[in-house]
Formats: C-alpha cells, structure tokens, sequence
C-alpha cells in the first residue's frame, strides 16, 4: 500500500492544482463580467482497486501504468452549452502550463453506450522534491446534460457490470436520446437565458 501511496502522490499534487487552474477560469470570466464556460470543476485520482482491474482488463503491466493508463489523474470541467466546450478546449490547448498529447471527441463520435464528452489527455509537470515529474491526466469536458447521464449510468454499470438487461439498456438508450435533446433545445435559446443570468446576477451584486 504504501508503494501505491509513492506512486499516486504526484498525481494526487497534479489533480490539486489542476483543479485550482481549471476554476481559476471560471473567476477570470466572472471578473471580466462574462458568462463564463465553465460551470463547475470536479477532479479525482483514480482509486487503486479500479487501476489495478482497468490494467488487468486491458493488460497494462504495472511498470508501465504511468504511460499506459491516463485517466490516474481525471479533472472533469461540467458547462451549461455544447458549443462551451469548443471554447475551453482551445483555452487549454493555448495554455503553456500544459500540453495536450490527445483528444477523444465522444461528442461528435457518441460512445455505444450512449455516452458524449470530450476528453484531453495532457502532460503536465509536477514539481516534486526529486525534480519534475510529467505527469499525463485526463480532462473530460461535458455539458451538464450529458454528466447527468454519464454518472447515472456509471453507477448502474457498477450494478450491472456493463451486462444490462435489455429493458434497462432501452431505458439508457432513450436517456442518452433525450439528454441530446436536452442540449440542443438549450443551444436554442442561449441568449435568452444568458441574458437572464446576467440580469440576476446584476441584481443580486446590487444588494
Ligand atoms: P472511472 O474513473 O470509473 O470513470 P478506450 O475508449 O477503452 O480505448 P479508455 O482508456 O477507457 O479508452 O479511455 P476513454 O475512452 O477516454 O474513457 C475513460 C473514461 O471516460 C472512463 O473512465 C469514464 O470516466 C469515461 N467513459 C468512457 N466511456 C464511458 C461510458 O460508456 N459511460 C460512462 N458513464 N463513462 C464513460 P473509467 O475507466 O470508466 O473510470
């Protein structure tokens, strides 16, 4: 165990402040008196039983974990519209404290599962007591929608693991359907609503 805590300490640092640089974006919009694209931040480091099952089930031997597996270090950026993550992912790949190694596009290329999110695989550097470690994390970036339904059928891949009886596979399928629908009838009316924000917001600063 304490092997695994050496070997997740970096990537526990590098999720820390990834988290703190990926809501800093969030203050730089509200400080210019944007809507900002970023709705809120999460972030995690994988935990070691799911590392150890997802390098058994792929066949990634240990020593090559740091190369081999990129989502050990996950940040996860949740917005309100689809066409936010367009906006953040130029964002990052502008940023010099990063570089993107990859992209996963499951929003044009839905998963089978229904499943829509964009993904960065970066390499980021982490200043450690033995100098600096390049550290590869994963950024999933998604609208609320689709993390709606992406965490509800996590769980229930959890229940089911990924064997889903056919009535709750439709269920998921329609699901999916519907939290595309969700999106693009918000894509509709963007500016209306965030018109409405900024409205709110104004009134709620005056008080
Ligand atoms: P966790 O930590 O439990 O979320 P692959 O597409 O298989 O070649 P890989 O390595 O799985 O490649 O990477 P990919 O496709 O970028 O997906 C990694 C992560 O994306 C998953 O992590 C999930 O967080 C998310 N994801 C991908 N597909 C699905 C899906 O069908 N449903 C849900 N809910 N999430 C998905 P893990 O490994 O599941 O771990």
């Amino acid at each position: 165990m304490e092997q695994w805590e050496k070997f997740l300490a970096p990537y526990k640092q590098a999720v820390e402040e990834l988290k703190v640089k990926l809501k800093g974006m969030r203050q730089d919009y509200e400080l210019n008196r944007q809507s900002s694209p970023v709705e809120f931040v999460t972030a995690r480091v994988k935990p070691v039983q799911s590392i150890i099952e997802k390098a058994s089930a792929r066949n990634i031997p240990y020593d090559r974990l740091q190369e081999g597996m990129y989502d050990i270090a996950g940040v996860r950026i949740m917005c309100q519209f689809v066409d936010d993550i367009e906006v953040i992912c130029a964002q990052i790949r502008n940023r010099t404290d990063m570089r993107v190694v990859e992209e996963r596009d499951y929003v044009a290329n839905t998963k089978e599962s229904g499943y829509r999110s964009y993904h960065l695989i970066v390499e980021y550097p982490v200043e450690r007591l033995s100098g600096t470690v390049s550290i590869l994390a994963e950024i999933q970036i998604r609208t609320l929608s689709m993390n709606f339904w992406a965490t509800i059928e996590h769980t229930l891949n959890y229940k089911y693991s990924g064997e889903y009886p056919p009535e709750i596979k439709k269920r998921l399928q329609n699901a999916a359907e519907a939290a595309y629908l969700l999106d693009q009838e918000m894509s509709e009316i963007r500016e209306e609503i965030q018109d409405a924000q900024k409205y709110y917001t104004k009134k709620r600063n005056m008080r």
